[in-house]
Parts: C-alpha cells; sequence; structure tokens
C-alpha cells in the first residue's frame, strides 16, 4: 500500500499554518489575569472617542444582522487552530450604526478587566472581522471572551479581544497591553510579527 508512505495526510492544511505555528486539536484558553463573567443583561459596549458617543446593549447588537463565520486561529505562543465556528456580528454590519469622525485612524478595543488592543482602522473595518457571541453552535464561554468578543482573523489572536465592551477611535496610534509589553503593533502571524524590536 503505497498510500501508507505517500499520502500527503496535512498538506492542505498545511497551507494555512503560518510560519513557527504548530497545529491544536482543542481550543486553548489564553488569558492574561481572571476571567471576568458577565451576563449579557449587564453587558454594556461604550463607542467613545472620535465618533458619536453611544452606549449599546445586548439587544441593540442581537438586532444587528447575525452571521456565520469559519476562520483559522493564530496565537503568537505558536499555536494554531483551524476551522473555528463562530456567530456574531461583522465589523462592516456593527459599523453602520456608529458615526465616526473622519479624523479618526485608529482604534483601542476595551474590554471587561482593562486589557486593551490597538488597531489602524484598515485592519478593524474588514469584511471578514466580527463580533462572536457563539463558538461551535454554543453560547461563547466566559474563558473565551463571553458573552462577547472581538474575531480578527487575519491578525495574531491577541488582537481578538475577548470580553470586549468599548471601541476608542483615535487620530493616532496606541498600543494597547501586550504591545506596551513587546509584542508588535501590527502581529500579522504570514509575516511573523510576533514581538516588536
Ligand atoms: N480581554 C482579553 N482578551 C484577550 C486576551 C486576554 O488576555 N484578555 N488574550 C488574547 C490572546 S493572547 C489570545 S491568543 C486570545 C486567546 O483566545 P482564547 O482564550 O479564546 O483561545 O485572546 C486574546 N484576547
Ligand atoms: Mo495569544
Amino acid at each position: 500500500m503505497l498510500g501508507k508512505f505517500f499520502r500527503k495526510p496535512e498538506s492542505e492544511q498545511s497551507d494555512r499554518v503560518p510560519p513557527g505555528q504548530y497545529l491544536t486539536k482543542g481550543f486553548p484558553v489564553l488569558t492574561y489575569g481572571q476571567t471576568p463573567r458577565i451576563s449579557t443583561e449587564d453587558w454594556e459596549f461604550r463607542v467613545s472617542g472620535l465618533a458619536e458617543a453611544k452606549t449599546l446593549s445586548w439587544s441593540d447588537f442581537m438586532a444587528m444582522p447575525q452571521s456565520e463565520f469559519t476562520d483559522d486561529f493564530h496565537c503568537v505562543t505558536r499555536w494554531s487552530k483551524l476551522d473555528v465556528q463562530w456567530t456574531g456580528i461583522k465589523v462592516t454590519d456593527f459599523m453602520k450604526y456608529v458615526e465616526v469622525d473622519p479624523k479618526a485612524t485608529h482604534i483601542v478595543e476595551h474590554c471587561y478587566g482593562g486589557y486593551t488592543t490597538n488597531l489602524p482602522i484598515e485592519d478593524f473595518v474588514r469584511e471578514e472581522n466580527f463580533f462572536a457571541h457563539t463558538l461551535f453552535g454554543e453560547p461563547l464561554a466566559a474563558e473565551h471572551g463571553g458573552p462577547m468578543r472581538l474575531v480578527v482573523p487575519h491578525l495574531y489572536a491577541w488582537k481578538s479581544a475577548k470580553w470586549i465592551n468599548g471601541l476608542e477611535f483615535l487620530d493616532h496610534d496606541e498600543p494597547g497591553f501586550w504591545e506596551r509589553n513587546g509584542y508588535h503593533r501590527r502581529g500579522e502571524p504570514w509575516a511573523e510579527e510576533r514581538y516588536s524590536d
């Protein structure tokens, strides 16, 4: 049986694994600090900075168009998980509810627990980015950022803020928690933008 030796079992998948990353079958939890526990009744989301100030509730988000996503997830600590299935709200749909000052160039994602991470608006407002409240058909567990997290599939997962509760629009770049602690500002996995020099 040639198959045993010549099969290329993971070649299709290996094309999807960025350099220096290893596949994991489970879904590790990576959190700095405690896991906040917030009910959907208490959950609130604030838009601030260079945008019309606004506080949105859980039901405001549930009234937005809901979409399904299947994406690969890459942590800078070198694990990648392929084909993660999520349900949530596209950033491009969410942005229809937000009035942003044209001077804004960057955002900071804010979270329950105090974690922050930054993005240029071009990396934030993309068709493939979304707010997620469901993981593999189940309500997103607190460990993975429930009730709501952001997912930014094209960058390392530290940009995918768990327990997200706000967005701040800025006219300059402002490093977030890991960016102030040695991580790269942008974090593109295919370019291995892991740490700042
Ligand atoms: N609020 C918050 N968001 C966070 C983090 C965190 O510590 N706090 N860790 C980040 C990192 S480094 C990774 S790899 C992913 C991990 O998501 P997971 O725990 O669902 O696998 O969440 C990101 N978002
Ligand atoms: Mo990570």
